[in-house]
């Protein structure tokens, strides 16, 4: 996935990880897409990132079971 808002996650360790947080990223409004890569502990975001939309992504990944590193 080209361009996109790359935001540290710790916590993943595989497939598994990568594919939770896709999904729960990908539950909130005005996110387009999402991209997880556990080796290298980031995600990569697309869609409109407001204050709003980027706490909520913080709220979703913790509620998954991962931290978003400020
Ligand atoms: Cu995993």
């Amino acid at each position: 996935m080209l361009g996109g808002t790359v935001f540290q996650v710790s916590g993943m360790t595989c497939s598994h990880c990568e594919a939770s947080v896709e999904k729960a990223v990908l539950t909130i409004d005005g996110i387009k897409a999402v991209k997880a890569n556990a080796s290298k502990g980031e995600i990569k975001v697309k869609g409109i990132l407001t204050d709003e939309v980027i706490e909520k992504i913080k709220e979703v990944v913790s509620e998954a079971g991962f931290l978003i590193k400020e």
